[in-house]
């Protein structure tokens, strides 16, 4: 087998046992008799960080030294899960340090099961830059993250009765030990107050935001290290605190309590992830979060140019600044206003350094997560941005599409990124866009559907910016360290360096035909999946059976993904097996993880819909456990780790059309999971990779939604004419799956009727029920269903986030891999 790149960190199981009992006495002040589970895990991430550091900075005065140009992603979410295990992993501490701590005593596994999730961020969108930090720092590129130290995650879900409830994400309660706090690095911010026009001192008019109020972001730093340990980045996190400890005038005023309570209010800007994965629009404080974490940002990456430049021509030469959707799109006014306002440079100079260094990434189609936000709440919390907004708006209006489309003002009201209207609104994905060099989609399917709508008379105006950059995943989380048993067999076959060249696993395809292969293959898959079932049981008590089909949906809840489609074929299968008790099927367990956005009404209708319907099927004796839905509770990165090693088929079943791109089924695929999915996203591209008969896919096209959409959409024609479907959504509005409760499905049964079934459930309901039965043929022909899983791990290499971030360092940032060397 050929060897691995391992960057000699040099630690043996003895230095790592001798380092965190040090950190247990001198860091934690405990005795190592009565230390507790999470004191040896604060210890253990204690010692791995003391190593993280010596490199982090040993990276950063190599980047210093050269001078290198850096990527600075920006992004109101990061989705990062635990770190100790990844760590380990890349750092190559791995093995010396699980023996350390068994030497030591300790249970590694039950330590490594005191961390709690770093859940700052929604879904796919946090998921996908944590997946590039690590990518980031794996290929060497100097890079850094930034985003908002939230005191309290995405909340944690329970159910009661089958309902989501919300519980604070305190995420944070036995302390971080892999932060860094760095007061001496905090920026000060302004919000709110007016703009006034002061005359200086040549006579000249100038504009001049005054009467603010001011708040203080400290920066939390997290080290990435990439796989092989030898580069180091980091992750900066900005909390917000008061900027004076107290209010001196209120103070002086006998006022103690109100200068107080006003210090609380400041840090209530970083209290709170918002917990929509679709934008929260609107809301006062969300736009005081992009703007406070944004300007924080923008400043700390001027400070560390002005360290070693002084030339402001020079700064688009040594800054690329991404932007993960248009959360941070302030960044673009904020950073004219910085150039003008507090550097004295001219419009041109500046425009030209703005547009220069920013990239944005789209990543929805979906028009009610396009970002907008009404003027007169600009007006009021950011004044001078909106001066200036208006200022971009009215010189791209002349100078580029009246020059593209003389005398057309119905293209400059499409295209203006302020929108008529009571109010005004400013649309930020225009803004973005007229602010970038290069905008991109995360999928290929998905970048054709922005140059065709969302985006394409800009498309049009601009036909060099619009680029794919379809989305991957880091296959150091989601396979080496969630799927241990699967990694050391791919390792033994293909050798260790797949982690970094994940190409390197069609090599496994030459074995998909091979008996024995596949037997080893599908035992580990097996084991996964008794290790699930093993969770399950202690999790809730259901008793599921690793022989059955394990068919997961895991991702945010919401109609476009179709949770509800999943559920009418689970009703299908339900009902087919009451009617008739041998009716011929391989035993189900359909598993789902999601939460929903807490005032999501209809989503959060249908996870109690599936609550419900799994109580009455897990308990029902007639069917013979054919089927078991489990749906565990609090679903996150932890969660998932446990079920994509242990899935056979994978869910990918949104509407044509509405799906980015997703990630999930990059994961699932590479675990062996078979996809059941639509032509939407990266599915495509998976399909395309893994081959037509590795993947099943089902339901309408883009350009068929599209085309029944133009026709008119009636749902009741397909619910009349499949006496089956009708079946079965009529039993849901029955109160079958809640005695005596009427109507406790009322919200989702008439969104596919009434409602008009927006996302077309019925309509494709029946070919998905068709395929299924296709997926459950395969399933029963062992070897053939062992082919295809080893076929998708093979050649799936493509949804690596290196081959992704390569696409982006060379083809937008324009970014040199940095090697630190010893
Ligand atoms: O690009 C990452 C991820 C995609 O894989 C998903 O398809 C997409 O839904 C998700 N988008 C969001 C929505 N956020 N906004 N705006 O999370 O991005």
């Amino acid at each position: 087998a050929k060897k691995a790149f391992r960057f000699e960190v040099g630690d043996t199981k003895e230095s790592m046992k001798a380092s965190i009992l040090n950190h247990l006495r001198y860091t934690l002040a405990r005795h190592q008799e009565n230390a507790t589970k999470d004191e040896w895990w604060t210890a253990t991430c204690y010692a791995v960080r003391d190593r993280l550091l010596e490199r982090f900075m040993k990276t950063q005065e190599v980047h210093h030294e050269q001078k290198v140009r850096r990527a600075y992603y920006l992004s109101l979410e990061y989705l990062m899960g635990r770190l100790l295990v990844n760590n380990l992993h890349n750092s190559g501490l791995f093995d010396q340090t699980r023996d350390a701590l068994t030497d030591l005593g300790q249970d590694f596994n039950e330590v490594c099961d005191e961390e709690a999730d770093m859940g700052l961020g929604n879904g796919g969108l946090g998921r996908l830059a944590a997946c590039f930090l690590d990518s980031l720092a794996t290929l060497d590129l100097p890079a850094v993250g930034y985003g908002i130290h939230y005191e309290f995650g995405l909340f944690r879900q329970k159910f009661s009765d089958g309902y989501q409830v919300e519980l604070p994400d305190n995420w944070m309660d036995k302390g971080c030990p892999w932060e860094v706090m760095r007061p001496n690095f905090a920026q000060e911010i302004k919000l709110y107050g007016r703009v006034e026009h002061q005359m200086d001192s040549k006579g000249v008019f100038k504009p001049v935001w005054v009467d603010t109020k001011t708040v203080e972001g400290v920066p939390f730093d997290i080290s990435i290290v990439g796989y092989g340990g030898e580069t180091v980045n980091f992750l900066r996190l900005w909390g917000a605190r008061s900027s004076d400890e107290f209010d001196l005038e209120t103070f002086n005023k006998g006022g103690y309590t109100e200068a107080v309570q006003e210090k609380a209010l400041s840090e209530t800007i970083t209290k709170v992830l918002y917990p929509n994965d679709s934008t929260e629009s609107g809301k006062e404080l969300r736009l005081v979060q992009q703007y406070f974490f944004v300007s924080c940002s923008l400043k700390d990456i001027i400070r560390r140019f002005h360290a070693n430049h002084s030339d402001w021509s020079e700064f688009s030469d040594y800054n690329a600044l991404q932007l993960n959707d248009t959360h941070p799109a302030i960044a673009i006014p904020e950073l004219m206003r910085l150039l003008i306002d507090e550097y004295a440079l001219e419009w041109d100079a500046a425009w030209e350094i703005t547009r220069g260094v920013c990239n944005y990434t789209n990543h929805t189609l979906l028009p009610e997560a396009l970002e907008k936000w009404s003027v007169p709440l600009f007006e009021k919390v950011l004044p001078r941005h909106l001066e200036i907004i208006y200022e971009i708006n009215s010189r791209f209006l002349q100078d580029e599409v009246e020059a593209h489309w003389p005398g057309d003002d119905a293209k400059k009201a499409e295209l203006s990124i302020i929108e008529e209207g009571y109010p005004k609104m400013v649309r930020m994905a225009y803004l973005s866009v007229v602010g970038s060099t290069k905008v991109n989609g995360v999928a290929a399917l998905h970048t054709e559907l922005l140059k065709k709508h969302l985006f394409a008379t800009f498309h049009e105006l601009y036909p060099n910016k619009l680029i794919n950059m379809t989305n991957g995943i880091t296959p150091r989380r989601w396979l080496l360290a969630c799927n241990p048993s699967l990694s050391a067999l791919i390792t033994e076959q293909v050798g260790a360096e797949w982690p970094k060249h994940l190409d390197q696993l069609q090599d496994i395809a030459k074995l998909a035909d091979d008996a024995k292969f596949q037997e080893r293959f599908m035992d580990i898959k097996r084991a996964n999946k008794q290790a699930f079932a093993d969770f399950v049981l202690e999790d809730s008590g259901t008793v599921i059976s690793p022989d059955a089909i394990f068919d997961v949906q895991i991702k945010r809840l919401h109609e476009y993904k179709r949770q509800h489609l999943n559920l009418l074929h689970i009703l299908t299968l339900y009902r087919r097996l009451l009617n008739d008790p041998d009716y011929d099927m391989n035993p189900r367990v359909f598993i789902f993880g999601a939460k929903a956005a807490p005032g999501y009404a209809l989503a959060k209708n249908i996870i109690r819909a599936i609550n419900k319907v799994a109580e009455k099927v897990n308990n029902d004796p007639r069917i013979n456990d054919k089927i078991k839905i489990v749906f565990p509770q609090n679903y996150r990165i932890t969660m998932a780790e446990k079920m994509i090693p242990a899935a056979d088929l994978s869910e990918q079943i949104s509407t044509a059309g509405k799906e980015a791109s997703g990630t999930g089924n990059m994961k699932l695929a590479l675990n062996g999971a078979l996809t059941i999915g639509t032509l939407d996203g990266a599915n495509v591209e998976i399909g395309e990779e893994v081959g037509d008969e590795n993947i099943f896919i089902f339901g309408n096209t883009v350009e068929q939604v599209e085309a029944i959409n133009a026709k008119g959409y009636n749902p009741y024609d397909y619910y009349n004419s499949n006496w089956e479907l009708k079946a079965v959504i009529d039993w849901l509005r029955s109160d079958y799956f809640t005695p005596g409760e009427h109507d406790a499905f009322a919200p989702l049964c008439s969104s596919w009727l009434e409602g008009g079934d927006p996302f077309l459930c019925l309509a494709d309901y029946a070919d998905y029920v068709r395929v299924q039965e296709e997926v459950d043929k395969a399933f029963s022909d062992k070897k053939r269903w062992a082919k295809m899983a080893i076929m998708n791990t093979a050649r799936v290499g493509k949804f690596s986030s290196d081959r992704t971030i390569s696409q982006y360092a060379e083809q937008i940032w324009h970014l040199k891999s940095v090697k630190v060397g010893a």
